[in-house]
């Protein structure tokens, strides 16, 4: 018997800076209850899916920031309705939020998921690692990517669960650039990758057509779930955030590398599949069986050396 899973990408349309955390809730408890009514076991929203992509502003007050954006618990009484769906239907979630916490003795903030499992628990945590943009205020750029401002590195690894009858791995949206973070979850028997994000449309470092952009979000989701041979859905906050625009394009692959699904428009829409968890059994016999196959003896510098250094060879 195939192991089947529903799944869906539960895309969210643009969140602006006026809108209340309840308004959002809101809508994806809407978005919960349609992905369940066509059968979704896993629902799967975007990254800071509670509030606008606030790293686009520069705030000097940080307790403003912390206060609009922040979470300081979770789960909390604005987004229990979500915990209280996924008791009632029997239904695990992913969901992007801004974490603030007290840890080690200080005040810590982190760009977080968490994993619910059908009982409405939390049963993982994700803090993400690559964090993109820059830390400084640039006034002269369109807007801006804070996140190295806003959040420190997550410091909890990749790392997997047993989740509905599979085992699943959390990323948030720029870990889906970096191939190595795919094969940590995969080395530990990733089935599906789970991944939240909200990407501008435009580039602010330097002009590229929007296009291009999205070329780069599909072939790079294609080429990750195909050589890791997982399931992975990657769910967008898009449309125009108070002028500012971010990409749809939220999708589920399957671990042929095939798109199985892709949202059409840059609104609430939900995306779902009945997934074969099975499928990539083939190909992780065969192609991609890594004790087989790979040879971390001569991957030695992807751990020892962080940027790209010319070292010419010596014979
Ligand atoms: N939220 C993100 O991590 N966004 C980045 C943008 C800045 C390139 C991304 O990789 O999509």
């Amino acid at each position: 018997m195939p192991r089947k899973l529903g799944i869906a990408a539960a895309q969210l349309g643009p969140v602006n800076l006026a809108d209340s955390r309840e308004a959002v809730v809101k809508r994806l408890v809407a978005l919960f209850r349609e992905a369940a009514g066509r059968g979704a076991k896993f629902i799967v929203f975007p990254e800071l899916a509670l509030t606008t992509f606030f790293p686009r502003y520069w705030f000097e007050d940080q307790a403003e920031v912390d206060r609009r954006f922040f979470e300081p618990s979770m789960p909390n009484p604005v987004v229990q309705p979500l915990f209280d769906l996924a008791r009632e239907h029997g239904v695990g979630f992913y969901l992007g939020y801004a974490e603030l916490t007290e840890e080690e003795g200080r005040t810590r903030r982190f760009n977080t998921a968490v994993l619910v499992d059908p009982d409405g628990r939390i049963v993982g945590k994700y803090r993400k690692v690559h964090l993109p943009g820059h830390a400084d205020h640039k006034p002269q750029a369109q807007f801006q990517h804070l996140e190295k401002k806003y959040f420190e590195v997550g410091n909890r690894g990749f790392r997997v669960w047993r989740f509905l009858d599979t085992i699943t791995g959390m990323l948030i949206c720029n870990d889906r650039r970096w191939p190595e973070a795919f094969r940590v979850l995969t080395l530990q028997g990733a089935e599906i990758v789970a991944l939240g994000f909200n990407t501008p449309t435009e580039n602010l470092h330097y002009p590229e057509p929007p296009a291009l952009r999205v070329h780069h979000h599909l072939i790079m989701a294609q080429a990750m779930a195909f050589q890791n041979a997982t399931w992975l859905v990657e769910t967008a906050k898009c449309g125009f955030e108070d002028g500012f625009r971010m990409f749809g394009h939220s999708l589920i692959v399957a671990p042929t590398g095939e798109i199985a699904v892709k949202s059409a428009t840059e609104e609430d829409e939900v995306v779902f599949f009945n997934a074969d968890i099975d499928l990539a059994a083939n190909l992780k016999r065969t192609m991609f069986n890594y004790a087989a196959h790979r040879r971390p003896e001569h991957y030695r510098l992807i751990v020892e050396r962080v940027g790209a250094e010319v070292t010419p060879s010596s014979d």
